[in-house]
């Protein structure tokens, strides 16, 4: 029998009910006795599903009680929040839901970046408020004639330069490395790549690599026509910095999904009107979460299964490596 353990509730039931279906399913949170419950279970437990919201980090420490564990399949694409090196080194593969969120996650960008720079929800704000009535709301900026910066052009990052294109925006990226067969100008530098643009797209992954690439110095070279969208992780910006220099006037505005300590926002972002901000929702329509919940369920049934994972992550590539001892 291959058991699996859900550690906290993801918020979307399709995991849990296809995989309950199936495989013996352990649901820790409704337990009364989690503590007493995780060291029974421990031993028989093979699969973990984690992603998610609020739990806390899967670490070494974490995983490690689990002598059998082989899979840890998690909810969403990045996986910051797993120690998948550790994963690796112990010969636990990790899973990730690449690709079904990335049209998704790149029309949310495309909304708020168009929000931003049009001041679009500040707009139906002042209509809601009856201010129309008395005046035409403000001229905005605007998209047009300006180059956006992608940083990490992935699969998202291509998804987002795609539509970037249509709307007749200029596109340069930046990566560890050039990619030979992207057409736009490659930077070798955030900060080279934040002097050549006024729009830095932030869709890169989160994790220790990036913490902090956008940084004071970044924002600076961004210039006062400046507009920064992150719709990747809060990790990969200074936020005390970006802070500053939005209120500085070192960059125009921000267009934020993600902040470094979700779900809490820092109240000088929130006490500032011309910035756009959002509570993580890049991938959040029931259409795409639903996709991701299936894929989440699938990479855990077909490994069960003996067909080993479906999507997983780098850093625990299929056919398994060599346990390291
Ligand atoms: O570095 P490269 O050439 O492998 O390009 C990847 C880039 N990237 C980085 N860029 C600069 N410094 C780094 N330390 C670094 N690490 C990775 O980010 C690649 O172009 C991009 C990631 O693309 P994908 O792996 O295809 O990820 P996907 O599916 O587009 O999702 C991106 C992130 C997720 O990790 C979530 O945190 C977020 O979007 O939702």
């Amino acid at each position: 029998m291959f058991e699996v353990l859900m550690p906290a509730a993801l918020s979307n039931p399709l995991v849990a009910q296809e995989v309950g279906a199936k495989l013996t399913l352990h649901k820790l949170w409704e337990t009364p006795d989690a503590d007493a419950a995780l060291k029974e279970l421990a031993p028989r437990i093979r699969g973990i599903l984690a992603g998610a919201p609020g739990h806390r980090r899967v670490g070494g420490e974490f995983l490690g009680q689990f002598p059998n564990l082989e899979i840890v399949s998690s909810f969403g694409v990045g996986y910051d929040h797993i120690d998948a090196k550790w994963a690796a080194a112990h010969g636990v593969v990790v899973t990730n839901t690449p690709d079904v969120l990335n049209e998704e996650v790149a029309d949310t960008a495309m909304g708020l970046l168009l929000s931003t720079l049009r001041q679009l929800p500040q707009a139906e704000r002042y209509l809601r408020a009856g201010k129309w009535q008395q005046a035409n709301f403000p001229l905005s900026d605007s998209l047009q004639g300006r180059t956006m910066g992608i940083l990490g052009l992935g699969r998202i990052g291509k998804a987002i330069a795609r539509r970037a294109e249509a709307f007749g925006v200029k596109i340069a990226y930046h990566g560890r490395s050039r990619q030979p067969d992207v057409p736009y100008p490659y930077y070798a530098t955030v900060l080279e790549m934040a002097a050549a643009v006024d729009i830095l797209m932030v869709i890169a992954p989160g994790g220790p690599s990036t913490k902090h690439l956008v940084d004071a110095a970044v924002l600076r070279a961004l210039g006062p026509r400046g507009v920064l969208i992150n719709v990747a992780r809060g990790s990969l910006v200074d936020e005390d910095a970006l802070v500053a220099a939005l209120q500085k006037g070192e960059i125009m505005s921000a267009g934020l999904d993600v902040f470094a300590h979700e779900p809490q926002v820092p109240q000088a972002l929130l006490d500032m009107d011309h910035v756009v901000l959002l509570p993580h929702v890049g991938s959040a329509s029931h259409r795409t979460r639903d996709a991701m919940a299936h894929l989440v369920a699938e990479n855990m049934l077909s490994y069960a299964a003996g067909k080993g994972p479906l999507t997983p992550v780098a850093e625990t590539p299929w056919p398994r490596l060599e346990k390291a001892d």
